[in-house]
């Protein structure tokens, strides 16, 4: 996360860039349906990518687990763009998803972090996330310049469809650029994130919680929980919770919610009062600022105010240190988490 800070994402200077995408321009102008292949936190970085895209580009997308595309006989033609997200470049479902696509006439586009690995050698056009080497096994400033990268493409992509104008992309750049700044911020809060840590490091099981884009966010915060402390966590669409997950709620579950002030806020709201009326124990990201949700909530942690589109960049930080603390009070290791490879080549 600190690379990220120091400027080793978006905005430097000769970093991200999309020169690679913007040679398909005519292609991604005409395009009917993109489908982005992953695993893992790469997944999660496509779910935001497709909340992304078809809000600003409304172009339809479909995120796949590349472990499962691989293995059935999916639908794809030549008309189709596939995004393949990858830390490593190496993960041996990833690449057999991009030959199955390949095979069938698609476009590929990569969104890789390790510059010459397999899978930007087998795509045709990509971005490098530049993100530099991930330390531990667990991905995490990987996610937050995967989702860096495919914001800035969804941009891209509103802008060349016309679904957007170039006054208001340069808008939505304006805002990418105080990104950095804000994460520096939302960072601060780490003390106040160990403190919290503390009181949940014997929990059984979690639930995370959001909506809209920050529904991946939610998958993105239980699957850190799962990998690093090996505490049962899951995450859900919020809207989701009363289709099942809320028999699981009482005195003994947290249940993290991300509850900005954004679209779903009032909805976000209804629902933490549902798991507060069970017992549930909530802590909630909020908007910096945010008093509706301190009064109902047992722990709030603030991110600094920003537009809908960029709130997965920042609400991913508090999720993250929650993750690391929690583990390190467990005595886990967690950059070697046990079982988990960082690049799964089989
Ligand atoms: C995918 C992934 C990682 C996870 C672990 C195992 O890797 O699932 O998200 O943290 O390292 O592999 P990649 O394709 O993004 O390199």
């Amino acid at each position: 996360i600190r690379d990220c800070l120091r400027g080793r994402i978006y905005p430097q200077q000769g970093n991200v860039q999309l020169g690679g995408i913007k040679e398909y321009a005519d292609k991604l102008r005409n395009l009917d349906r993109i489908i982005i292949v992953a695993c893992g936190t790469s997944w999660h970085a496509g779910l935001v990518g497709e909340y992304l895209i078809e809000e600003y580009a409304r172009i339809p997308v479909e995120v796949e687990y590349a472990s499962e595309f691989r293995y059935r006989n999916p639908i794809i033609t030549e008309k189709d763009l596939v995004i393949a997200i990858s830390q490593s470049g190496e993960t041996a479902d990833t690449m057999a998803a991009i030959e199955l696509a390949k095979e069938k006439g698609a476009t590929i586009f990569g969104v890789c972090n390790v510059v010459g690995a397999s899978i930007p050698r087998i795509t045709h056009a990509g971005v490098y996330t530049h993100a530099g080497p991930e330390i531990g096994v667990a991905s995490t400033k990987a996610f937050t310049s995967q989702v860096t990268v495919l914001t800035l493409m969804a941009f891209y992509m509103a802008q060349q469809r016309g679904a957007i104008t170039q006054s208001k992309l340069i808008e939505y750049l304006t805002e990418l650029d105080a990104i950095p700044t804000l994460i520096e911020k939302a960072l601060k809060t780490n003390d106040e994130i160990k403190e919290i840590a503390a009181k949940f490091k014997d929990s059984r099981n979690c639930l995370f919680l959001g909506r809209g884009s920050s529904f991946p966010v939610a998958l993105e915060g239980a699957l850190k929980l799962k990998e690093i402390s090996y505490i049962h966590a899951e995450g859900y669409p919020a809207a989701e919770m009363k289709h099942g997950p809320i028999a699981l709620i009482d005195t003994e579950m947290p249940v993290v919610f991300i509850a900005t002030k954004h679209s779903s806020y009032e909805k976000v709201i209804s629902n933490i009062q549902e798991v507060k009326a069970r017992g549930g124990r909530v802590i909630a990201i909020v908007s910096e600022g945010d008093t509706a949700v301190k009064d109902m909530a047992d722990y709030v942690i603030e991110i600094p105010q920003t537009g809908e589109a960029f709130v997965p960049l920042l609400a991913t930080i508090p999720l993250q240190l929650l993750s690391y603390h929690i583990a390190v009070m467990r005595g886990c290791n967690v950059d070697q988490p046990r079982n988990l490879a960082k690049s799964v080549t089989v």
